[in-house]
């Protein structure tokens, strides 16, 4: 006698009769009952026993078996059935060997499995030995799951460290990175992921990542709509799947006191977004897109989320031979049109973000770098409604230096937030690694203390632990880590900025610029005469040094 609780079948047999010869009496003249049937979850099983492997002369029960993980997917609460099989033959004839061989491992592996997923689902600690990560300056330098720097409630100019940092985790690095790249396959495997593309697995990695966020002391998080859940055969079953998951973050969220971010949809991966979404050549393609950022938004606004970002990874050209770019341009701008008037409708009161990178996936990327996503939204009457989310791999992409675009973004006051972290210029692709150097986070929280902080925009680490880091404790220590250097660059900011030798010596080169003419010119008030004629009388300018390597030098000081 063997017996499994196994999810009921449509309109299973359980439904009526309690007896259930089918499918297993057929092959093997074993007698198969369902003798108790109750209310249970998808967590609660495994595979169906010998899925796909063991009838392969009767595919139709095949594919009746299959419909089993289906259902399950569609729903929370479902009829789960005992199945028990008993060795009462029908003949003489030998079990089948399908029997033996397949269906009574695949149940004994069904029951431990759900047993199993039952207890990672509600019991267990998915990082077990480690954390909440402690805040310890005395640390030996071979302790790294600590924090020596960052100190969440300490004031640093007025604020606590945890309100001017705003650190927040990245779903799809964090959660749904597997190591792989061009060359090779996933070389991180976790143990709560079993690798299908299930509902339940999805519910199990958010549970996970939420005691990531809290032993690591991170109040906020961010993902992709297909991050959370998997895509269905069409988008309302995408859609319900989507609310599914959404409704334990919500759960999760209201449990630890974490809060999103932002939210944003992933309209990259899928191959219907080969030529773009809002810049498509193909209208279709673009409603669709438009469909789901309107899901996107109804779920941010379910999920409080602070911020909405765009990033446009098929937005761009990969010849000028065949692209209307002036076409492209225009739908891109008509399409944030149709969102703004859509986070109106639903009152949504998150800021919208649109996050420049120069290439990669695409050739070009229409939005480029800051400045040329500034001259988009100016171009088309967006500039009210967006800011910028900079990540500063991408500012290195575009071929600038790794501060650049977070300078020039806050200059115009269209910094919203930032993507915290560094690639590896010698190479000319996105790593998004950890950011670990101290000298640019100084640099970067410069700006942000000199805008007076990024809110509702945050530090968020858009970061991969390296494919060969594949320990549970390497996603630990590179949070941990980025932090401190954040927090690092934090306090050297402040000084920079307390001392005000910066300031003062900025200021003594731009002094022409305080008085007379050179004022006149600043206001908008000087015409090309009026200097002329101080040239004139006063003649060539007297050349001044900018102290490049005095002001290196004194920015090494701080770091
Ligand atoms: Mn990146």
């Amino acid at each position: 006698m063997h017996e499994a609780w196994l999810p009921c079948v449509g309109d299973s047999p359980l439904a009526g009769s309690p007896t259930y010869d089918e499918p297993f009496s057929a092959l093997s003249r074993i007698t198969c009952k369902w003798t108790e049937m109750r209310e249970g979850d998808s967590s609660e099983y495994g595979e169906v026993p010998g899925r796909g492997e063991y009838n392969p002369s009767r595919p139709e029960l095949q594919s009746e078996m299959m419909k089993g993980p289906v259902f399950a997917k569609k729903m929370t609460h479902i009829l789960l059935g005992r199945l028990t099989v008993s060795t009462t033959r029908q003949s003489s004839a030998a079990p089948h060997s399908g029997y033996t061989q397949h269906v009574l491992p695949a149940m004994a592996q069904a029951t431990a499995k759900r047993q199993k997923m039952a207890h990672a689902n509600r019991e267990s600690e998915f990082f077990p030995g480690i954390g909440p990560v402690e805040y310890k300056p005395s640390a030996e330098p071979s302790e790294t799951l600590v924090f020596r720097h960052y100190n969440a409630q300490q004031e640093v100019l007025g604020r606590t460290m945890e309100e001017w940092l705003r650190f927040s985790v990245c779903y799809w690095h964090s959660f749904r990175g597997t190591g792989s790249d061009p060359f090779g396959g996933p070389t991180i495997k976790r143990p709560w992921d079993d690798g299908t593309d299930s509902l339940d697995n999805a519910k199990r990695r958010l549970r996970a990542a939420f005691e990531f966020f809290t032993k690591l002391g991170i109040k906020y998080w961010t993902f992709h709509d297909r991050d959370l859940a998997p895509e269905g055969k069409t988008l309302a079953e995408t859609n319900a799947n989507l609310d599914e998951v959404v409704e334990l973050a919500a759960e999760l969220m209201n449990k630890t006191g974490v809060k999103l971010l932002w939210a944003t949809c992933n309209l990259f991966v899928h191959p219907r977004y080969m030529h773009g979404a809002a810049t498509s050549c193909d209208a279709h393609v673009t409603m669709y897109a438009a469909a789901q950022v309107k899901k996107g938004l109804e779920v941010a606004r379910r999920l409080g989320a602070e911020n909405f970002v765009f990033w446009g990874g098929r937005e761009g050209y990969h010849s000028l031979i065949n692209t209307d770019v002036r076409a492209e341009l225009d739908h891109l701008a008509a399409f944030y049109k149709m969102v703004i008037a859509y986070k109106e409708k639903i009152g949504f009161k998150g800021q919208l973000l649109i996050e420049p990178k120069a290439k990669e996936p695409t050739r070009h990327q229409y939005d480029y770098d800051a400045q040329t996503v500034m001259a988009f939204l100016h171009q088309y009457g967006l500039n009210a409604h967006f800011k910028l989310n900079i990540e500063p791999n991408h500012t290195t992409l575009a071929g600038h230096p790794y501060e650049h675009d977070v300078i020039f973004s806050s200059a115009y006051g269209m910094l919203g937030s930032i993507d915290a972290n560094t690639g590896s210029p010698d190479l000319g692709w996105d790593t998004d690694q950890f950011p670990m150097d101290v000298r640019s986070c100084t640099m970067v929280m410069k700006a942000v203390l000199e805008q007076d902080g990024i809110a509702p925009g945050g530090l968020n680490f858009d970061a991969k632990v390296r494919r060969e880091s594949t320990d549970l404790k390497d996603l630990f220590i590179a949070h941990a880590a980025a932090m401190d250097t954040f927090a690092r660059g934090l306090k050297n900011a402040a000084s920079m900025i307390s001392d005000g030798v910066f300031a003062k010596s900025i200021n003594a080169r731009y002094v022409s610029w305080k008085s007379g003419v050179g004022s006149r010119i600043a206001r908008g008030e000087a015409t090309l005469e009026e200097c002329e004629k101080v040239v004139m009388e006063h003649g060539d300018p007297r050349p001044e040094s900018g102290h490049q390597e005095h002001f290196e030098a004194m920015l090494n000081h701080y770091i």
